[in-house]
């Protein structure tokens, strides 16, 4: 066997075997799944999750059960892809169709910001943690995602966690410097959007989405379970619905851990 056809075959049998757990990082979705509510004057909103049905075991179809749903594609647990921005809209491989496979398992540090985000549901996230985070663990590697933990995941009332819009996320500075500084593969948070609830009164509005997809990167949004993993060492799954045309979509995001 050849070294790389032995670390599949062990990664695998890791897998079953328990060595390596898998974390879902995935949001259930509900009709209540909470959507991002963007003031009337920034523009239309998007609709929520519904679903009905096509058959179920009925005349429509005795023997089977399916449905059609609908949704917005930035709805619950989502992918961002670069053309999803204005920063990002020429890319070739910048929808969720045209990113190359390789770019969607990737290495993940998490940043533990959720102390400051109970104390300040507008906590932003700055240079000076990432560069805290970076004096115990290391360099952030360029092509690692950055995984903001606030623990947000865990307000289970849609309204407690949209919170009126006031939501944490990373400053101006920081999102330019994981886009341009660390080239990071993408920024995942718990909350409803990557930026923060009052970014679209930053300069630029909504700063993670602009350098990230500017840098053709991605974003990953409504995580759960980053408590569950590691500050560094964790591997996570992200593909995308593969729309032509689209913008990002709803995801199962899985994560890698050693056990
Ligand atoms: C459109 C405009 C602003 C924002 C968003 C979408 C998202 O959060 C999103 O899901 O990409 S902030
Ligand atoms: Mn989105």
């Amino acid at each position: 066997m050849t070294a790389a056809a032995e670390l599949l075959a062990n990664l695998s049998t890791s897998i079953q075997g328990g060595a390596i757990k898998v974390v879902d990082l995935t949001q259930t979705l509900t009709p209540t799944t909470p959507v991002i509510a963007l003031p009337p004057e920034v523009g239309a909103n998007s609709p929520p999750f519904s679903m009905i049905p096509v058959s179920n075991f009925d005349e429509k179809g005795p023997g089977w059960a399916w449905n059609e749903i609908r949704m917005g594609e930035h709805t619950g647990t989502h992918f961002d892809a670069p053309n999803h921005w204005h920063t990002g809209r020429t890319y070739p491989d910048g929808g969720p169709a045209t990113i190359p496979a390789d770019q969607l398992i990737a290495p993940a540090c998490v940043i533990d910001c959720s102390d400051e985000s109970a104390e300040n549901p507008d906590f932003l996230m700055e240079v000076e943690h990432i560069k805290a985070w970076e004096e115990k663990h290391g360099k952030i590697p360029a092509k690692s995602w950055v995984l903001m933990r606030t623990d947000w995941s865990k307000r289970t009332d849609p309204d407690a966690f949209l919170n009126g819009g006031h939501t944490p996320g990373p400053s101006i500075e920081a999102a330019k410097f994981l886009a341009e500084e660390r080239d990071v593969m993408g920024f995942g948070v718990e909350t409803v959007g990557t930026d923060a609830g009052m970014a679209g009164m930053f300069d630029p509005p909504f700063p993670a989405h602009h350098f990230m997809h500017g840098n053709n990167r991605y974003g990953l949004a409504s995580l759960t379970n980053l408590d569950k993993l590691p500050p560094k060492g964790a591997v996570i799954i992200t593909p995308p619905l593969k729309i032509a045309g689209g913008s990002g979509s709803p995801l199962r995001v899985l994560a890698l851990v050693a056990g």
